[in-house]
């Protein structure tokens, strides 16, 4: 039975760009004496040569897969070029990968609204400019077509290989009776190949694209040619196309709800939903998740490209597989504080880069009960807002991972010396900061930002948030999702009869650990270093196209900085005294756990608010006039009054006590 065509989703021209093997490329350029070599890039652990991250075609030739440790793919492959990903703080480092594909987002970011979908993946929405080519010089008009367009694939175009194949898709473009769709579409490709095209001039790498009418077919289609290649898809071609695509292999039907589809409906491909009616799938799995699977059953998706740069989270993370499982508070605190500052130092830069701030802190974690029938149960994730400043994301995120380990574990659990013996180990810990907004210009939405900060979660009675993880696949793919690859773990050493499957933490930093763009700008000198000189003009271009695009979208956020420089600087005092006071942070730490939340965080803010004395006693001869006349009145009138002589420093209990628009509010310690 044909589909019908749904009428508005063929005016839209999507498309979704894929950098090929984007860690490997990027090592590439750095060392290009391995281009065209069989490479892998590889996490620097060396427990069996390191798990592989990335794989060059080269190697998944000779059947390296991502999957392999570093010793198994030296096995298929002798020649294999293995690079470690580079660290800092024990962990992987990705700026260099994160610079890399903002250098890509700034190029596709010209030709239309543009989505940065994750490390290397990008969304473009090319309807206008489709539109404005059809209109001005369609392509039947052309002269002539550049290779790259006529390489590509068109479904449900027969192809033969050769000069015939590239006449066919010249003649499938120019084809005067084609409706408006396919002209579009046809406009799309073009538009497609000329931006891969820059993309590889100016930064040297390779990507391939999926053309579509909609993101869902779009993102589809780039991954069936790669490297190098790109797919459009006619409407024509959708229905073949999802009756032979696994049902799993569909973005959100991987997990429970494509099991569900598979066993509970005898669901195999995407196409097989066709002969469920919309009423019968909203039966089975609630309106939205059954209206949303008829549409895709269909092709149709109306999901919008956000226009967005920059990620909707930071995220940092480190799995800690087989034998490196955490087994004790103090070493899970030891990496928390790692992982803190890293996110810390990501959310001040976008801060003063991009005048964000991000409000909810949230920790995740992946473990597993040795000597427990119920060694499955997952480990809740906690959320709670988020603190500026190195030393209170550290300690935040403790305190949640206290939270969730009592849930986790029951309240019997934990001893002082911070477990019992084989009772939990740790082998995944993120952090990530998301609800980033901009900070909006004028004082008074800045102190109403900071109202709305202090109020937004809701928490439960032990100060955290639970996340929860909705089924109904209506949430718009971000920057911050999870991955939901999972990887077998063996655990040779100690606990060589278990194995456990936990989320893939460092690989998943392709999803959650994003910067913006501007990274490129502010750190010119690790690009110079990084990268061989051929590329420095073009580094040069797009460090300042990047800033332009920044800044054009933060003009409004004028003035703005100076209130920036307060946090860095806060965040900085912060972070020295950290250093010293490390260790008594990490060796009192099974005193802390026997203390319920509440005691434990009243001793936390007392140390917090002796802290801010003092580094606002400090700070204050730093802060200048023009620092101030940004502020709101009360707060002004706040400082000035601490800025005369003899007059001490003395957190909430100024004027205005409690007041929101106190500055002590501005950097109070978290409610519980
Ligand atoms: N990545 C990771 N862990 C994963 C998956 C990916 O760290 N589990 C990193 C390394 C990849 C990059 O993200 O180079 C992009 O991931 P992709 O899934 O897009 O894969 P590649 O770009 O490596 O290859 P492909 O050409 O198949 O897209």
């Amino acid at each position: 039975m044909p589909v019908a065509r749904p009428e508005t989703s063929e005016t839209r021209v999507i498309a979704h760009v894929d950098m090929d093997c984007f860690y490997v490329q990027v090592e590439q350029r750095k060392q290009p004496e391995l281009r065209g070599l069989p490479t892998a890039v590889v996490q620097y652990n060396e427990w069996q040569g390191g798990g592989l991250i990335a794989v060059s075609y080269e190697a998944r030739k000779c059947g390296v897969k991502r999957s392999m440790r570093g010793d198994e793919a030296k096995f298929a492959c002798p020649e294999i070029q293995l690079v470690q990903v580079p660290v800092a703080r024990g962990k992987a480092d990705l700026n260099l990968y994160r610079s890399a594909g903002s250098e890509v987002v700034s190029i596709l970011a010209q030709s239309g609204k543009c989505e940065r979908a994750s490390i290397d993946e990008v969304y473009l929405d090319l309807t206008d400019a489709a539109e404005r080519m059809l209109a001005d010089a369609p392509p039947e008009s052309l002269e002539s077509m550049d290779e790259e367009v006529l390489k590509s694939h068109i479904l449900g175009m027969s192809r033969e290989d050769g000069d015939d194949c590239k006449e066919s898709v010249r003649d499938w473009m120019c084809r005067r009776d084609a409706d408006h769709g396919d002209k579009l579409l046809s406009c799309g490709i073009i538009i497609v190949a000329e931006l891969r095209k820059q993309v590889l001039k100016e930064t040297e790498f390779t990507c391939s694209a999926g053309i579509a009418h909609n993101k869902m077919l779009a993102k589809l289609a780039s991954g069936m040619n790669k490297p190098a290649q790109q797919t459009g898809v006619p409407y024509s071609a959708v229905q073949e196309l999802l009756s032979s695509l696994p049902i799993k292999k569909m973005k959100q039907l991987g997990g429970k709800l494509g099991t569900s589809l598979q066993n509970d409906l005898g669901v195999d491909t995407v196409g097989d939903l066709l002969q469920f009616s919309e009423t019968k799938l909203q039966e089975h799995y609630g309106i939205n998740t059954g209206t949303w699977l008829w549409n895709i059953a269909r092709g149709i998706s109306g999901e919008e490209v956000q226009g967005r740069l920059l990620p909707k989270s930071h995220g940092s993370g480190k799995t800690f597989p087989g034998p490196r499982a955490l087994k004790s508070l103090s070493t899970v605190q030891h990496w928390l504080n790692q992982l803190s500052e890293e996110l810390s130092e990501r959310l001040s830069s976008d801060l003063e880069q991009n005048k964000r701030i991000a409000s909810t802190l949230t920790l995740h974690a992946s473990a597993f009960r040795s000597r427990d029938s119920d060694s499955h149960k997952k480990f809740p994730s906690k959320s709670c807002p988020l603190r500026y400043g190195a030393i209170k994301i550290q300690e935040d995120a403790f305190n949640l991972f206290q939270a969730a380990l009592r849930e986790y574990i029951g309240p019997f659990g934990i001893n002082p010396q911070g477990n019992k013996k084989e009772t939990w180990r740790i082998t995944g810990l993120s952090v990530s900061a998301s609800k980033i907004v901009d900070i909006p210009s004028g004082t008074s939405s800045i102190t109403r930002y900071f109202q709305s900060q202090s109020t937004a979660p809701s928490h439960s009675a032990d100060g955290c948030v639970q996340e929860h993880v909705a089924m109904t696949p209506s949430a718009s793919e971000g920057c911050s999702e999870q991955r939901s690859t999972e990887t077998e773990v063996a655990m040779p050493e100690e606990d060589t009869s278990v194995t456990c499957t936990l989320p893939n933490f460092e690989n998943s930093y392709k999803d959650i650990d994003l910067v913006s763009e501007k990274d490129v700008v502010s750190c010119p000198s690790n690009e110079a270093t990084d990268i061989p000189t051929q590329s420095e003009s073009n580094k040069g271009t797009q460090a300042k196209r990047i800033g332009q695009k920044i800044n054009n979208l933060k003009e409004k956020n004028r003035g703005i900085p100076s209130i920036v420089d307060i946090f860095k600087n806060y965040s900085a005092t912060a972070s020295s005294k950290q250093e010293t006071q490390e260790d008594s942070t990490v060796s009192s730490t099974s005193k802390r756990v026997n203390f319920s939340i509440s005691s434990h965080n009243s001793e936390v803010n007392q140390e917090v608010e002796e802290r801010r004395e003092t580094d606002w006693g400090y700070k204050l001869d730093e802060i200048d006039q023009s620092v101030l006349d940004e502020l709101p009145v009360e707060i002004q009138r706040e400082v000035r009054s601490f800025m005369r002589p003899n007059k001490r420093f003395n957190v909430g209990k100024s004027k205005g006590d409690g007041s929101a628009s106190s500055i002590a509010h501005y950097f109070q310690p978290l409610k519980r």
